[in-house]
């Protein structure tokens, strides 16, 4: 029975990834109901304000499913507030008569984290949970992150050559890296709330920053932009998803160049300018979080890079290396402050791939800020 609950909870797994890029904030959940060791139903968290998956489930049973053994990888939801969309999944479980609910990971939710598990146990129904939990935590990265800490998960994706450049002294980057790598991101893209650039990667490049390469939907578009430098023709602030634009600045509302930007339509927000005089940064995420904006991509250029890391504002890294060298030009990441090693910002559960001519390195700054520590994580590595 223990190899064949991590067997369903796999599945479980499986089904809770068909929801990614539809859900958030809400987290991807998977569910299968099991009876005489085989699956009579399954079901995922599709959309935002969808069925939970429990219910699915339950309602895409072959059989009846009273005795049965539901698996699902978040703990049961179990509250009813206002801005809730769909009633307790726990209470259905109960009506329903499954004997045994298996599940990987606690809900981090205040309003459920625990009380799920309780309620199921008090109506007399056994309860397993830790099935794949690590794996499942990971798969729900963002919004374990968003949930535990009220800031979105920030993902920050460089490409850079092999000397570990992202742009030439003239700010030229078209392209670096081939179509595989591109293509990912651009899947990437549709898995996150937002996208997020610098003003200077505006000016250079006048991104459309969409879904293209594949199929998906275009997340929200952030500019930081001090000084509002952004150019009148920027796609940003003119093309068809200009609605999805936020452009946060330090300028005084009353600024004209805010006034205008507003009347196109452009959503802009004024923060506070850090010690340099740029926005501050954890103003903005604070921002985006109160947007509901759970999970961010930030995609350049270097300042941002380099004030995310410092700020140790980042969750995860991707940086693809192309095997081109660019010689002078615009470092990946700037001055951090760092002056031993042993300082040295180290990720933690590396993972590194090949696509196309790009090795792709992607890591963790921290998971213990991430996933809950009671989840075994791999050790940080050893000081020098
Ligand atoms: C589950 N199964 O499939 C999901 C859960 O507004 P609602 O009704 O969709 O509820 C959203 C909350 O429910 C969300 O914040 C999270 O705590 C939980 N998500 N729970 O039992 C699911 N998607
Ligand atoms: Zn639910």
């Amino acid at each position: 029975r223990v190899v064949n609950d991590a067997v369903f909870m796999k599945r479980a797994l499986e089904l809770a990834k068909k929801g990614a890029g539809r859900v958030s904030p809400n987290p991807l959940v998977g569910s299968v109901i099991v009876k005489n060791g085989k699956i009579i139903g399954e079901g995922y968290h599709q959309y935002f304000g969808g069925k939970h998956a429990e219910v699915n489930a339950i309602e895409n049973a072959s059989e009846p499913v009273e005795g049965a053994t539901l698996y699902c990888n978040l703990e049961p939801c179990c509250h009813t507030i206002p801005e809730k969309k769909t009633p307790p999944c726990t209470l259905r479980i109960i009506r329903e008569n499954i004997a045994r609910v298996v599940i990987a990971n606690r809900d981090p939710n205040p309003y459920v984290n625990g009380n799920g598990v309780r309620m199921l146990q008090d109506h007399g129904i056994e309860l397993k949970e830790g099935v794949l939990a690590r794996e499942a935590a990971l798969l729900n990265e963002k919004y374990f992150k968003f949930t535990r800490s009220g800031l979105p998960f920030v993902h920050l994706k460089i490409a850079q050559s092999l000397d570990g450049r992202i742009a030439t002294a003239t700010g030229n980057s078209r392209w670096i890296t081939d179509r595989a790598a591109r293509s990912r991101v651009h899947r990437m893209r549709s898995e996150y709330d937002a996208v997020m650039i610098g003003a200077n990667t505006v000016q250079k490049d006048n991104p459309s920053l969409t879904t293209r390469l594949v199929e998906g939907r275009t997340p929200r578009r952030v500019l930081l932009d001090d000084q509002l430098i952004i150019p009148d023709g920027s796609r940003l602030i003119s093309d068809e998803f200009k609605e999805l634009t936020i452009i946060f600045t330090v300028q005084s509302p009353t600024h004209p160049r805010v006034m205008e930007l507003l009347n196109r339509g452009i959503l802009v927000i004024t923060v506070n300018a850090d010690s340099e005089g740029k926005v501050d940064l954890r103003e903005v995420l604070q921002h985006l979080a109160e947007m509901n904006i759970a999970s961010l991509i930030v995609e350049g250029g270097g300042e941002l890079f380099t004030g995310f890391v410092r700020e140790k504002l980042f969750d995860k890294i991707s940086l693809f290396i192309a095997p081109i060298l660019i010689g002078d030009g615009i470092n990946s990441i700037g001055n951090l402050g760092i002056s031993l090693i042993s300082e040295a910002i180290r990720l933690e559960e590396v993972n590194i791939e090949i696509l196309g001519k790009q090795v792709l390195i992607e890591g963790y700054r921290d998971m213990q800020s991430i996933i809950p520590p009671e989840i075994q994580v791999e050790p940080k590595y050893e000081k020098a």
